[in-house]
């Protein structure tokens, strides 16, 4: 007999840290017990209850096309057909950088790793050795992984669990980290003043999808941009969530805005593990083995993860789904407006392409603290609302939504109903 869902996770509570390999799935924030997934397939996730979910966390992002896509297996079972790692340079690692470079003009240069947060350590270890500086800015409830420099006023799981500053971090690394308000051009010009020449990158999520989801304010980027560049600090957009969801070429694409770093995952590993960095050659040539900054992996550039990423990566070249995708975003956002609206109930629904967000709360949310306004009993009440009628949000009001191709007709209809549904009886 097949274990449950609750017999799963009886069995990890006692081998896992919190039953799980990611705090974020404990639903913590909004009680209960985590479900164990089976398998997945398009929209659906099918759990170790037999329940079938429509799912709008897309394994974190990764799963653009819907799960299981058939041409993403079989280019994974193409690869395993010659072996699983080699540990040497293999002909996927060069196309998955050609594909890279060809989307992100920014990118003259990349490297491969194996997580988001890999890179985005990566690429401020890079910027500290390329500019000789030490400190570097990044802003509230903007989550860049879990490495020591970063976990500061860190969104995701880490504001969902209420420690964005985790334990463990020396306060001599968290003294190196200056943290400021995001949206805030005079907040980031007074960092820069209070640190002269003493800042070595500002990193920051372009279009925020660990705070709930959040777009800057017209403007802004250009902003931090010219600060930068005024200041001799490298700009890093950690694009690990919205490279190739919010366009073929991200944020920077969409926003007409020049990094001079940039941090990848998710998308271009199909789901496999897998993260990048990459930007401006000057800067990529300080890397081992050509420069002095290390960094390395035993299984970076795995060719079964790069096989996997560039079906995903072809895919999205061939389709373009990105206005298809822009549409279920707006369907499911003008849902849950209508339905709050007949309710009476404030909220604020931001979304762009495939990705959203869903703020119990009258105030428009554009940085932490508007974020934290949103009415959290209210969410956790909708959260279980949607999952008792099948569909699957973020068990957190700190994560982004997100859509596939694969919910174009039945699951996105099925999907409003159900927000229609719930919220009227909230
Ligand atoms: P990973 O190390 O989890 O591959 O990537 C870290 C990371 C870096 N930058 C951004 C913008 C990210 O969103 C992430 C990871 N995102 C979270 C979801 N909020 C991953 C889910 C989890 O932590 O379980």
């Amino acid at each position: 007999m097949p274990s449950t869902s609750d017999q799963l996770f009886a069995r990890a509570l006692q081998l896992i840290p919190g039953g799980v390999n990611s705090p974020v799935r404990a639903f913590r924030s909004v009680g209960g017990a985590p479900f164990f997934v089976k398998s997945a397939h398009g929209a659906t996730l099918t759990t170790a209850d037999d329940k079938e979910l429509i799912d709008f966390v897309c394994t974190w992002g990764p799963a653009i096309h819907g799960h299981n896509h058939p041409r993403i297996k079989a280019a994974i079972a193409a690869a395993l057909e010659n072996g699983t790692s080699f540990g040497t340079p293999n002909p996927y690692e060069v196309e998955m950088a050609e594909l890279i470079v060809k989307f992100f003009p920014s990118i003259q240069k990349v490297r491969m790793c194996n997580s988001g947060t890999e890179a985005t350590m990566s690429a401020i270890r890079l910027a500290r050795g390329f500019t000789k500086r030490d400190k570097i800015i990044k802003f509230a409830g903007c989550y860049h992984g879990h490495s020591d420099s970063l976990l500061i006023k860190a969104g995701s799981g880490a504001l969902t669990h209420g420690n964005p500053d985790s334990a463990g971090v020396p306060a001599s690394f968290a003294r190196e980290t200056v943290v400021l308000p995001y949206n805030d051009p005079a907040a980031l010009d007074a960092g820069f003043a209070a640190n002269p020449g003493q800042i070595a990158c500002v990193i920051l999520e372009a279009y925020c999808g660990n705070v709930g989801f959040i777009m800057p304010d017209p403007g802004y980027l250009a902003h931090v941009r010219a600060a930068c560049t005024k200041h001799g600090a490298l700009l890093i957009f950690d694009e690990v969530m919205t490279g190739f969801r919010i366009a073929k070429g991200g944020v920077q694409e969409r926003e007409k805005i020049t990094p001079d770093l940039t941090c990848l995952g998710k998308i271009i590993g199909g789901g496999l593990p897998v993260g990048a960095f990459g930007g401006r050659a000057d800067v990529m040539n300080y890397l081992a083995p050509l420069g002095p900054v290390y960094q390395a992996g035993t299984l970076s550039g795995n060719p079964l993860a790069m096989a996997a990423g560039i079906a995903s990566l072809r895919m999205l070249e061939e389709l373009n789904p990105y206005a298809r995708l822009d549409t279920l975003g707006r369907q499911l956002r003008d849902a849950v407006l209508a339905a709050a609206k007949a309710k009476g109930l404030p909220v604020q629904v931001p979304q762009c392409g495939s990705m959203f967000s869903i703020f119990f709360t009258p105030t428009p949310v554009r940085d932490l603290p508007t974020a934290m306004q949103g009415d959290a009993k209210v969410f956790t009440r909708f959260f279980h609302g949607c999952l008792d009628r099948g569909v699957y949000l973020a068990p957190s009001a700190y994560e982004a939504g997100f859509l596939s191709t694969a919910h174009e007709g039945k699951a996105i209809d099925r999907a409003c109903e159900v927000f229609a549904e719930v919220i009227k009886g909230l």
